[in-house]
């Protein structure tokens, strides 16, 4: 790891299909970003998959997870695997191909401007391709909610596409983070928006996933919202229970 170094964190289950031109495409965005798999040892093979394509490159590292598995567990040990390890810009995408690496160069160049940098659908210029109608009002009607819950003002506040400056990072109270699914994207987002950290999205358009099965339905999207309370109540800027920041 060396001065400036850029971490892209991917959680997989069962990815398979498509990880190995993820990783591909994360190697070649320029900008030498190095790629860190979070698989929760998918039964479809995704781990051996990495294993067997990249177990020479030195710019791709794994961790498999035995025991609970979830989007959220595992994003956070992503996280804390970067910080333990002294990258200065840690980035986290999905793995389906729903969001493209060629982003990356453009959200690192934000970080120069910003503690945070969110691709986002929601901007202008940013959108949603080979979904439906209803599929794109979910993702407008969830953020539009969340942003009056969680008091943010980033438009797209659940997309999983985005990088983060160390120092944002490292204010975030990992121990008290409780989302074991999704949800932990709106966590994390909260923890630092409301601690102050500046926050920039750069348009993006997020493509359907073509291959494999997405593992978010309308019950954990439901319990995603409900769980917008308890974030706020746990990642809140200071402690609730003594009245002051
Ligand atoms: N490690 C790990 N990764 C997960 C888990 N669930 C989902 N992921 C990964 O998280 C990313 C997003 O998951 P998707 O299933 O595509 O869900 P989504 O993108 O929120 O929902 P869609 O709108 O349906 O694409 C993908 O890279 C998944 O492989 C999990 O339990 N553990
Ligand atoms: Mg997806």
């Amino acid at each position: 790891v060396t001065m400036g170094s850029a971490l892209v964190i991917l959680p997989t289950y069962n990815e398979s299909e498509n990880i190995i031109s993820v990783v591909r495409g994360v190697l070649d965005s320029g900008g030498n970003f190095e790629a860190l798999v979070v698989d929760d040892d998918s039964p479809d093979g995704t781990a051996a998959a990495v294993r067997g394509r990249f177990g020479a490159e030195a710019r791709v590292h794994m961790v498999v997870r035995t025991g609970p598995r979830g989007r959220g567990l595992a994003g956070a040990e992503g996280f804390k695997w970067a910080l333990e390890r002294g990258y200065e810009f840690v980035f986290e995408m999905d793995a389906d191909g729903s969001h493209d690496p060629a982003v990356l160069p453009e959200l690192l160049d934000a970080l120069g401007r910003a503690d945070v940098a969110v691709a986002s659908r929601l901007a202008p210029g940013g959108g949603e391709r080979g979904r439906g109608l209803f599929r794109r009002l979910v993702t407008l009607a969830a953020n539009s909610y969340l942003r009056i819950v969680l008091g943010l003002k980033v438009r797209d506040c659940t997309s999983g596409f985005r990088g983060f400056r160390r120092v944002a990072l490292e204010a975030v109270p990992w121990e008290k983070v409780g989302a074991a699914g999704p949800a932990i994207v709106q966590e994390v987002l909260y923890a630092v928006a409301s601690r102050g950290f500046s926050i920039e999205e750069v348009p993006f358009v997020f493509v359907e996933r073509a291959e494999g099965r997405s593992k978010l339905n309308f019950r954990i999207l439901f319990l995603g919202l409900i769980e917008a309370f308890w974030i706020r109540g746990r990642m809140a800027p200071f402690d609730s229970r003594a009245g002051h920041p």
